[in-house]
């Protein structure tokens, strides 16, 4: 948008008047902050409005994006860089005596998402605007965000993250496109005059669904589509309602959208998961279909007007809430019913991990909801038959949705969906060959791949000013809205003045993150040190005990030998775990305690340091990713399904250390092996060794002394305080199997990290392959990836830009 400085200072003034009635200087930067978000919200708000009625015009067809998780992280900056605002705002404040950066900290960071898949969905939705997609996301208001993480002792200790105490600028309350979502009650068929079979529902609990309308601003093009987020509440009361039921009742309704499962991949609180799925699926489908009926066009041609994701599992349950509507409300048949739903739905896979391959007791669907049951059952029975004449009786046994007392979540949607898709190539193969190769044989052409990406919005532009800057005044701008011109900074490969000049950006960038955690942790970093970054969710298929016992191994070193020639090293780690994923927990409790033994030993002189931040989220990884040199991505191959944090570093220069797992592969292929240090198991290599039974990690500490001291120091209470933890991590690596092969790459990963010793001493070398992964992230860019959503799999318009 056209926005002069003065202008700007001159709107800003009159809506601090209008909010606070008072004067900029008198403002708390709460204040300044809440009045910014305001004034944004009205200079987006035409284009809001004006996209919504073009789309209506028009009838396009939309893309609704169902993700029980969107992790969005602060959104003050993001909208003024969309909105082609932001340099000028930033010197409109200045001149008011105001500073971005510090209103900018007054916004809480929304954590409505665990990991990856919520921070996926709300790259997505960026990228959807940004590409002129008519794309909207579905998800739950949750008054709670995932836990707050705080270290006490080491241990991880869990506190509520009320992100909405202070308000949320960012949200209209409509009430008026409210819904009512039925819970429990009895249902049954009876035949009406007709013959056919109509349901009759009685004393279903009924939840009042509330939406709250989240502006997502395309970046410079006029575009905003909407983030709605549900919200339950209970529904204006009859007269006869006494008041403590009525109490009794808010508190169960409102349970349904206070707090995000915090949970990975086990299961807990399963009843109230299993409602706040439906909740905001069923809220979702009845309001598409409310905004449908208004253009008046036939429901048989709903799926020429709506398209709708199923992000994960969560929202698989969209698929018989489709079918209930297109039953029981819209009176059709289930043929026509059937072929709508499976032309509207599509499902996205995120993981081969079968603890979270969601599966719902049969008894506790039917009693919660009792039609969609109903529904469930009847997909299933149909689904058998007609497959029993096609197939092998095993297939169909296997592929079924109901099966043990179980209704199969993934089942359910990839039978109700025509597209499905893995989130990396490798991952696509392993789903088509192992995990769902039942399915593939079954439905071949639902299968395709879509790799994950990421915006370089957050993370470069505005993550990362100093790179962006530098890399414009390099190659121009034209990679903003085409990423894979990043390309053209090959051209600098060999130019020694660009290569010391990305040298001076990482540096000046490890600086202000070492300030940072001076100041919040106390610990004291030496930018001149390999910080070498591993940040994601605490599981143990991630690995970050194979880095945690490399860290142990050069600290034996360093004690045997102090004045070994090893290149200082700051290791950081930000991770939460699953509050009942005890063994996630242990780990991260060693984490800290060797932290503590390493980063007080004086004796090593300052070569080694950790540093676990608390309460990794988007925040935080906006401050690690442009200080990062090393991106750690060591899953056990064949368990990581994509990976994002991978492509968020390489953008932002840091070399992959990985294994050839999840999109790895893929960054591989890009920059070429010379740019990426690749170890460990293949993914064939893993299979191969759960086929032949032959991997035995004992043997791994028997023969090899390294390893030996290394995991000894686990138990003979080398490490302070952890005696517990360690012996635990001890046998389960050395006793129990060492499920995730850990034992098995220790000497590779060891290997591979000594070439990054001697790589980074090189520094022209180092920032050669730096400047090939920037070149080269590009790809991986979201804008890419939902231009490939919308082209092969919702058929809705969008600005295509071949790759
Ligand atoms: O590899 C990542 C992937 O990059 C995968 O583990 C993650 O999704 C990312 C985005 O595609 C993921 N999260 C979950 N499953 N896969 C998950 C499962 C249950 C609850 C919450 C998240």
């Amino acid at each position: 948008m056209d926005l002069s400085k003065r202008k700007f200072k001159d709107d800003y003034k009159k809506m601090m008047t209008e909010v606070y009635s008072m004067d900029i200087s008198e403002a708390e930067p709460t204040e300044q902050f809440f009045v910014l978000g305001n004034l944004v919200r009205t200079y987006s708000s035409k284009n809001w409005s004006h996209t919504n009625q073009v789309y209506v015009e028009n009838k396009q067809k939309q893309t609704y994006y169902f993700s029980m998780e969107f992790l969005l992280g602060r959104m003050l900056k993001s909208n003024l860089l969309n909105l082609g605002i932001l340099n000028t705002v930033r010197d409109g404040l200045y001149d008011l005596g105001i500073d971005l950066e510090t209103i900018v900290q007054m916004e809480p960071d929304p954590g409505l998402g665990n990991g990856g898949l919520g921070r996926l969905a709300a790259c997505f939705i960026d990228s959807m605007a940004t590409s002129e997609i008519p794309g909207h996301g579905n998800g739950i208001r949750f008054k709670y965000g995932l836990f707050k993480q705080k270290f006490v002792n080491g241990y991880q200790v869990e506190l509520p993250e009320n992100w909405l105490q202070n308000g949320n600028v960012w949200e209209t309350r409509k009430m008026h496109a409210a819904v009512t979502v039925r819970l429990y009650g009895k249902v049954w068929l009876e035949k009406t005059a007709s013959g056919v079979l109509e349901p009759h529902y009685e004393g279903a609990q009924k939840v009042l669904a509330v939406p709250y309308d989240t502006a997502v601003i395309g970046y410079k093009n006029d575009v905003v589509n909407t983030l709605r987020l549900w919200s339950a509440e209970v529904p204006a009361q009859d007269e006869s309602t006494d008041y403590w039921s009525f109490i009794h009742q808010r508190n169960q309704i409102e349970s349904i959208s206070e707090v995000l499962y915090p949970d990975d991949s086990n299961y807990e609180g399963r009843l109230l998961r299993l409602k706040q799925e439906y909740f905001f699926v069923s809220a979702g489908v009845q309001s598409i279909i409310r905004h449908y009926k208004k253009m008046r066009v036939p429901m048989l041609h709903l799926a020429e007007k709506v398209a709708i994701h199923i992000n994960d599992t969560h929202p698989a349950l969209s698929v018989p809430e489709l079918m209930r509507i297109l039953l029981d409300e819209e009176k059709m048949d289930w043929e026509h019913a059937w072929n709508v739903t499976v032309n509207v739905m599509s499902y996205t896979n995120h993981t081969i991990m079968s603890e979270a391959l969601e599966k719902w007791p049969i008894d506790m669907i039917s009693t919660l909801l009792p039609r969609i049951y109903q529904i469930i059952c009847e997909i299933d029975r149909r689904f058998t038959m007609k497959m029993s004449t096609l197939f092998d009786p095993s297939i169909v046994e296997r592929t079924r949705i109901i099966e043990c007392g179980h209704v199969k979540m993934a089942h359910l949607a990839i039978i109700g969906s025509h597209s499905i898709n893995g989130v990396a190539q490798l991952h696509t193969t392993i789903l088509k060959e192992k995990v769902l190769h039942d399915f593939y044989l079954i439905y071949p052409s639902k299968f395709n791949n879509k790799t994950n990406g990421i915006t370089q919005r957050r993370w470069l532009m505005l993550a990362n000013e100093p790179l962006c800057n530098l890399i414009n005044r390099k190659i121009g701008n034209d990679w903003e809205t085409t990423p894979t011109e990043l390309k053209m900074l090959k051209a600098f490969r060999d130019d020694e003045k660009t290569l010391i000049e990305l040298a001076k950006i990482k540096h000046q960038n490890k600086e202000r993150f070492a300030k940072h955690i001076q100041k919040t942790m106390g610990l004291v970093l030496n930018p001149d040190a390999i910080f070498d970054v591993q940040i994601k969710r605490l599981h143990a298929y991630k690995r970050q005990l194979l880095n945690l016992l490399h860290i142990l191994s050069l600290y034996f070193q360093l004690k045997d030998h102090p004045e070994a020639d090893l290149h200082p090293r700051v290791f950081i780690f930000g991770a939460k775990a699953a509050p009942s994923y005890t063994y996630a927990k242990q780990i991260i409790k060693l984490i800290n305690s060797v932290a503590d033994l390493i980063n007080q030993d004086t004796t090593i002189k300052e070569k080694l340091k950790i540093v676990f931040v608390e309460n990794y989220g988007v925040s935080l990884a906006e401050k690690i990713i442009p200080a990062a040199d090393i991106s750690e991505q060591i899953s056990l191959a064949s368990k990581e399904a994509s990976g994002t944090s991978n492509m968020k570093l390489m953008l932002n220069g840091a070399i992959t250390l990985a294994t050839l797992d999840g999109a790895n592969v893929e960054i591989r292929d890009r920059v070429g092996s010379n740019n990426i240090i690749i170890f460990g198991l293949r993914e064939e290599e893993v299979y191969q060794y759960y086929h032949d039974g032959s991997y035995h990690s004992k043997s791994y500490y028997d023969r090899n002394p390294v390893l030996r001291r290394v995991l000894n120091a686990l138990i003979d209470g080398t490490i302070p305080d952890a005696e517990a933890e360690g012996r635990s991590v001890f046998d389960s690596l050395v006793y129990y199997g060492d499920e995730y092969f850990v034992l098995r790459d220790f000497d590779a990963y060891s290997a591979a990290q000594k070439q990054i010793d001697q790589l980074y001493r090189d520094t022209l070398k180092w920032q050669r392959m730096a400047l090939i992964n920037i070149a080269g992230a590009g790809t991986f860019s979201s804008d890419y990836t939902v231009q490939q959503y919308a082209s092969q799999i919702w058929d809705v318009f969008s600005r295509i830009r071949d790759i």
